[in-house]
């Protein structure tokens, strides 16, 4: 600590660059970057089980969730790990992406370094809807674009 990591969001269309820095021990991970080339709107934002991309995104498996939990949003106190709520894109197809979350970690057990980062087609519900993927990928449909998180220079 201090730890920085650096994923390249690589999809059809859509491509990003996110960056992830956490200053201390048990500490935030401050999450920013931009990911372009998105129909306008919410999109699913996760880290996924596995550093594997063999075939596409799908290898990346399902969200991160070493505690067994049923999925939900950032802010709730059950969620997955990986569960890191949408991102919005403008007009332009542009998200900005500034998250700080207090779950994922760059360290120990929670640690999404050599994980998946995916962004979807559609938006997560957050696990609050009837749907039936609701508590498990908050039916946020399609990969639309996905990248390993990787160590970076301080
Ligand atoms: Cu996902
Ligand atoms: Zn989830």
């Amino acid at each position: 600590m201090p730890t920085k990591a650096v994923c390249v969001l690589r999809g059809e269309v859509v491509q990003g660059t996110l960056w992830f820095n956490q200053q201390c021990t048990g500490g935030p991970v401050h999450v920013t970057g931009d990911v372009i080339g998105l129909e306008k709107g919410l999109h699913g934002f996760h880290i996924h089980e596995f550093g594997d991309n063999t075939n596409g995104c799908i290898s990346a498996g399902a969200h991160f969730n070493p505690e067994g939990k049923d999925h939900g949003a950032p802010n709730a106190s059950i969620r997955h790990v990986g569960d890191l709520g949408n991102v919005t894109a403008d007009d332009k197809g542009i998200a900005k992406v500034d998250i700080s979350d207090n779950i994922i970690s760059l360290e120990g057990v929670n640690n999404i370094i050599g994980r998946t980062l995916v962004v979807h087609a559609d938006p997560d519900d957050l696990g609050i809807t009837d749907h039936e993927l609701s508590k498990t990928t908050g039916n946020a449909g399609a990969r639309v674009a996905c990248g390993i998180v990787g160590l970076a220079k301080l």
